[in-house]
C-alpha cells in the first residue's frame, strides 16, 4: 500500500515504546497541570488525588474527569497553565448553547498541532509542493488555521480560500491545480453538487480530507465517486487543540489512527465512567500528553466510537485505531420507543438511488407524542413512499418522508445542522 510519512519514526514506533512514552508523559502532564494552574489543583484536590500517585495506566482512574462544562466554567482561560504573555493564538467553539470553549496556544502548541496535521496530509498521500485548498473558515473555528499550520509544516502550496463562494473555489482549484481538498464534510458535498450542475471537472484533485461532522461510509463513497478522489476522515476538536490532533484514517481505511505520542485515549461507558471492552462503543475520553498552554485531563468528548485495533496497521503505523465517530452520547433520538442515531438515517438515505446529499431530521411533538419527519433532496424519480419504506426497513419504525428537489433544502455555512426540533 502506498503511504508516506511526515514523522516516520514516531508514526511507526514499536507498541512498547509508545506505551512507555505515554506513561512517562502522563506522569509529567498531571504534575504539570497540578503545579501550574489553581483551577486544576482544586479539581484534583476535590477528588483527593495527588499527581505523585499516578504511576501506572490503571492509576488514571484516580484522576478527575473534565468536560465542556469544566471549560465553560473556566471561561475565558482559567485553566491556562502558562503566563498569558506566552500565548500566541487562540481558537474557540461556540457550540449551540452556552458560554464558548476557548483553547489558548503557545508557539510550542502550534508546532504540536502542525505536526499532527502534517502527519495527516502525508498519510493521505500529499507530497512536498502539492497544492492544498483549505475551505474551512479562517477565524475562531480551528479548521482553517489548523489545516494551514499543518500545510506549512508539510511544505505544501496553500490556497487558503476559507468558506463559501463555491464557484470561485472550483475556479481556483482548476487554476492552481489543487490536489488535496480539505473541508467540513458538508462542504465537500456542496462542491460535488455544484460541479455536477456545471459539468466542470477538477482533473488534478486526488485526495479529499473532510471532517468536523459525521462522515458515514455511504457519504464517503458518494463523494469519492462524485469527485473521483480518495477521501479521508479527519478528527479533532477545540479542546484537544483542533483539527487533526486526534488523527485520521490511513489509506487502509480501517479506522482512524489517533496520534498516541500526543494523546492518551480511553473509551468509557457513558453512565459508569468505566472502560468498555475493546470493540465496544463508548465515550471517547482524551488526555493530552504534550500540550503546554492548556492540556486536557480525561476530557469526556461526548463523541461515540470504539477501538478497532491496537495492532500494527498494514500501512505500517502503530498508533491505535478507532472507528469513525458514530454520533454524540447525547445524540440518541427516541421515537415511539425506538432508539436511533442521525448517522443511521444518513446511512439508509444514501443507499436510495437518486437521493441527494442534503437531508433534515425533524423531530416534532404531535399531541404530546414524539414523531419524526425526514426531509431529503432527491431527483424526481424518488417518492416519499420509497423513502418511508427504506427507513422503515432500516430503523424499525415509519418516519414520514418528504422529498425536495436537489438544492431545495436550506444549507448552512460551516457545520451542517441535521436535527431540528419543532414544537
Ligand atoms: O470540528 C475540528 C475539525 C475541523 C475537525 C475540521 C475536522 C475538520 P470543533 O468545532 O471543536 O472542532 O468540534 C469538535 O466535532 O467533538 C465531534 O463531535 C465533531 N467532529 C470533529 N471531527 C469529526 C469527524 C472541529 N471526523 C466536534 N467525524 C467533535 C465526526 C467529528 N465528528
Amino acid at each position: 500500500m502506498k503511504t508516506s510519512f511526515f514523522k516516520k519514526e514516531a508514526e511507526t514506533a514499536s507498541l512498547d515504546s509508545i506505551r512507555n512514552l505515554q506513561l512517562e508523559k502522563l506522569k509529567q502532564i498531571t504534575k504539570y497541570v497540578y503545579s501550574s494552574n489553581a483551577a486544576y489543583k482544586k479539581l484534583f484536590d476535590s477528588k483527593g488525588v495527588n499527581p505523585e500517585e499516578i504511576n501506572t495506566f490503571d492509576d488514571i482512574e484516580k484522576l478527575p474527569f473534565t468536560n465542556k462544562e469544566t471549560f465553560r466554567e473556566s471561561y475565558p482561560i482559567k485553566l491556562c497553565c502558562v503566563d498569558t504573555r506566552q500565548l500566541a493564538e487562540m481558537h474557540m467553539s461556540s457550540g449551540s448553547t452556552g458560554t464558548p470553549v476557548v483553547m489558548p496556544y503557545t508557539l510550542a502548541d502550534i508546532a504540536q498541532w502542525a505536526d499532527c496535521m502534517a502527519r495527516c496530509y502525508y498519510m493521505a498521500g500529499a507530497e512536498k509542493g502539492d497544492t492544498v485548498q483549505i475551505t474551512p473558515s479562517f477565524g475562531l473555528f480551528n479548521g482553517g488555521f489548523g489545516m494551514y499550520h499543518g500545510a506549512r509544516a508539510a511544505g505544501l502550496f496553500i490556497v487558503p480560500t476559507g468558506a463559501g463562494n463555491t464557484q470561485r473555489q472550483i475556479k481556483l482549484a482548476q487554476d492552481f491545480k489543487t490536489k488535496i481538498l480539505t473541508g467540513v464534510v458538508s462542504y465537500g458535498i456542496r462542491i460535488m453538487e455544484v460541479l455536477a450542475e456545471s459539468k466542470d471537472k477538477l482533473p488534478d484533485l486526488k485526495y479529499g480530507i473532510f471532517g468536523a461532522e459525521i462522515f458515514t461510509e455511504s457519504m464517503k463513497k458518494k463523494i469519492e465517486s462524485g469527485l473521483g478522489i480518495e477521501t479521508f476522515d479527519i478528527y479533532g476538536m477545540t479542546e484537544t487543540g483542533g483539527v487533526g490532533t486526534l488523527g485520521m484514517d490511513c489509506p487502509a481505511h480501517n479506522g482512524i489512527h489517533v496520534w498516541e505520542d500526543h494523546y492518551y485515549i480511553e473509551v468509557l461507558d457513558k453512565l459508569t465512567g468505566k472502560p468498555v471492552k475493546d470493540g465496544d462503543f463508548g465515550e471517547l475520553t482524551i488526555t493530552s500528553l504534550t500540550r503546554q498552554a492548556l492540556p486536557v485531563i480525561r476530557f469526556r468528548t461526548g463523541d461515540l466510537s470504539r477501538i478497532v485495533s491496537r495492532e500494527k496497521c498494514s500501512c505500517g503505523r502503530t498508533h491505535i485505531r478507532i472507528s469513525p465517530i458514530t454520533g454524540r452520547v447525547d445524540d440518541m433520538l427516541i421515537v415511539k420507543g425506538v432508539n436511533f442515531f442521525p448517522r443511521q438515517v444518513e446511512q439508509a438515505l444514501m443507499q436510495i438511488p437518486g437521493v441527494g446529499s442534503n437531508y433534515q431530521i425533524i423531530m416534532e411533538e404531535i399531541d404530546g407524542v414524539q414523531d419524526v419527519r425526514i426531509n431529503v433532496e432527491a431527483d424526481s424519480k424518488v417518492t416519499g413512499y420509497t423513502v418511508e419504506k427504506v427507513l422503515k426497513e432500516t430503523l424499525g419504525f415509519s418516519p414520514k418522508g418528504d422529498v425536495f428537489p436537489i438544492g431545495g433544502l436550506p444549507r448552512q455555512e460551516g457545520k451542517a445542522q441535521r436535527v431540528f426540533y419543532k414544537k
